[in-house]
């Protein structure tokens, strides 16, 4: 199963229940299963969730988050304080030398990181100087031609001649990125002749390409090569393709190597500087989770709902504020991600986003009456109308009259109100789920 996904759905099986010690419990038992199956080293992930149960029960949650939200809120910063530094492309002028073992994605990388600068407005030419395999460098001109930006070889066998003369590009050049031939494993060879090669290219950055295929292991070639020849950070591509990613990304960081870029697909836009923020986000499901823990502080403040909602009064009016609310903590997506509801295929998230919309246009139509008085709205000659002015079929309306009660049903039945998100994720996210 895939890192983000299996962490997804142990973070969500504490929607919906009491928060406990026991629930923490079984928690961390769900993220170590998860880790240890993406090949994550084992001790780090006893070490990781033992401070993630640790903090989960001895800190307060702020005021206005759950106890889930805070549950989320400790692993989404554990996770993020792990994954190191942010790397910052530089945009001065400099030499990159990307190195790296047999199709692990150096070629194509190379013409990432020069789409990447070209975009920039930085001048980019790429140099091959894979001298072992044959088509390597006719591979890496058509990269250039795709990425807009200039190509540099020389006809020779001699690796070294062509950094040698790469060198010099960097009068004429912003950016000179050097492609250097693979090996199908790390030996004295090819260290020696990547020390000869940055000898004399006098490279900036040195960045090891590995495949985030190569799981655990991705963390020996990094001290291999660092060891080796000295490494900038490390690129790892595949994170599309592969079940091991957080593999290698956890045996990266523990090399004590850092991650500066992501590969994520064959396309050169494909590429992202690494950012462990946006990267435990999106690992876990949260476009922007601190964003948007925040918003459903305000909204709840700024709108008083609960209050609504505690005094059991429901009509079509509050309900409209409710959706409205709602809807400005972002796409419907996200929200019921933060409420626990991962994973939902795309038609089934799209569908009830359209229906929310098309509840808001119906409620639009109804008269002042009709909203403070939902009992109007059973009549079917008012639905009609309703159907009519919001330009939806009749069966549409009635759908949603009938989905209002039952929610109205709902609010009765329940005495007290832990809060507005609660019965709204309920109630959607009951009925998505279902
Ligand atoms: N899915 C996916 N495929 C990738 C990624 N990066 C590279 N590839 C593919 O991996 C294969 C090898 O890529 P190359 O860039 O030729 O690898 P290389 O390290 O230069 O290979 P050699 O020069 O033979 O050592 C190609 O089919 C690429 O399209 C990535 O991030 N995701
Ligand atoms: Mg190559």
């Amino acid at each position: 199963m895939d890192l983000g996904k299996g962490l997804r759905q142990a973070l969500a099986k504490l929607s919906g229940r009491y928060v406990d010690e026991t629930a923490v419990t079984e928690l961390v038992k769900d993220l170590q299963r998860v880790l240890i199956a993406n090949d994550v080293n084992v001790r780090f992930v006893l070490e990781w969730t033992k401070k993630i149960k640790e903090r989960t029960l001895s800190e307060k949650p702020i005021p206005g988050v759950g106890l889930r939200e805070h549950v989320v809120k400790v692993v989404y910063e554990e996770l993020e304080k792990f994954m190191g530094q942010a790397h910052e492309p530089s945009l001065a002028k400099q030499r990159i030398l990307l190195l790296g073992l047999f199709g692990v994605g150096k070629s194509t990388s190379a013409g990432k990181i020069a789409r990447y600068y070209s975009s920039k407005g930085l001048k980019v030419i790429l140099v091959g100087a894979d001298v072992h395999r044959p088509a390597a460098r006719a591979q890496l001109q058509q990269l250039a031609d795709q990425a807009h930006v200039a190509f540099f070889t020389l006809e020779t066998n001699d690796a070294v001649a062509i950094a040698t003369a790469a060198r010099k590009l960097s009068d004429q050049y912003d950016v000179v990125i050097l492609d250097s031939a693979g090996r199908s494993a790390f030996d004295e060879e090819l260290a020696r002749e990547l020390k000869d090669v940055a000898s004399v290219f006098e490279p900036d950055s040195s960045f090891l390409v590995v495949s985030a295929d190569a799981g655990q292991v991705a963390g020996k070639q990094a001290k291999q090569f660092h060891d080796a020849v000295g490494l900038t950070g490390v690129l790892i591509t595949k994170m599309d393709g592969s079940g091991k990613g957080g593999g290698a990304l956890s045996s990266v960081v523990e090399s004590g190597s850092r991650i500066c870029f992501l590969g994520s697909g064959e396309k050169l836009q494909d590429l992202r500087a690494f950012d462990p923020h946006a990267f435990a986000a999106s690992l876990l499901g949260f476009p922007d989770l601190k964003e948007l823990l925040e918003t459903a502080k305000r909204v709840s403040e700024e709108e008083n709902l609960e209050k609504a909602w505690n005094d059991g009064k429901l009509d079509y009016a509050t309900f409209l504020s409710q959706l409205k609310a709602f809807k400005k903590m972002g796409p419907l997506k996200s929200v019921m991600q933060m409420m626990g509801a991962h994973d939902l295929p795309d038609d089934v998230m799209n569908q009830s986003e359209k229906k929310l919309k098309a509840f808001e246009s119906a409620v639009l139509s109804m008269t002042l009456a009709e909203r403070n008085n939902p009992a109007l709205m059973k009549e079917s000659s008012r639905q009609a109308r309703v159907a009519k002015g919001a330009g939806m079929k009749e069966s549409d309306v009635r759908e949603l009259v009938q989905q209002f009660e039952k929610t109205q049903k709902m609010l009765k039945d329940v005495k007290k109100n832990k809060g507005l998100l609660n019965k709204l994720s309920q109630q959607f996210g009951g009925k998505l789920g279902g």
